[in-house]
């Protein structure tokens, strides 16, 4: 069901201030940001070879994340896995009881598609299922 590890999101107050350590201090290859506003968020994307960190800063103090740095303060927020097949994923772990946050998916960064899984449900990490756009990887 899974293709790869998408990408490792983590928690940020501010873009400009994490993007020198990862893009200068660790020489990740920096792609750009991009508001996703169905998540409430302006993310980063950085790449190490074929492995994405996404820098995940909220754009309202209703987003997740900002409810998630109060709580945590900044550090890794969710795993996400790359699927064929968005539907067809959630089906089959709804099928199997798993608790999905999303039933039907969201528009994510990029064009994908994705849906968390409740960390409740995935003993503790905030798990992402992400089909990309057919455009892009
Ligand atoms: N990783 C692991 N556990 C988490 C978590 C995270 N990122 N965020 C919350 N939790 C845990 C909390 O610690 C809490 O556990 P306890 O009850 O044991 O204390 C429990 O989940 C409930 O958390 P909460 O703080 O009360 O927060 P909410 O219930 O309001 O929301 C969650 C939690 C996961 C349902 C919500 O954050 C959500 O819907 N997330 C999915 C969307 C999202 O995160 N979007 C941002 C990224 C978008 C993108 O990548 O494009």
């Amino acid at each position: 069901m899974l293709s790869k590890i998408n990408h490792i999101g983590i928690a940020v107050s501010s873009i400009e201030e994490a993007l020198p350590f990862y893009r200068d201090s660790l020489g990740m290859t920096f792609s750009g940001t991009e508001e996703v506003p169905s998540q409430l968020v302006k993310v980063a994307f950085l790449s190490v070879g074929e492995s994405k960190i996404e820098l995940l800063e909220p754009t309202s103090p209703d987003s997740p994340v900002a409810k998630f740095l109060e709580k945590n303060g900044p550090g890794v927020h969710h795993l996400a896995y790359g699927v064929e097949d968005i539907e067809a994923a959630i089906a089959k772990l709804s099928a199997l009881g798993t608790r999905m946050i999303d039933a039907v998916p969201r528009n994510g960064a990029h064009g994908a598609r994705i849906a968390f899984i409740h960390p409740k449900s995935s003993g503790g990490v905030l798990t992402e299922l992400c089909e990309a756009h057919k455009d892009s990887h």
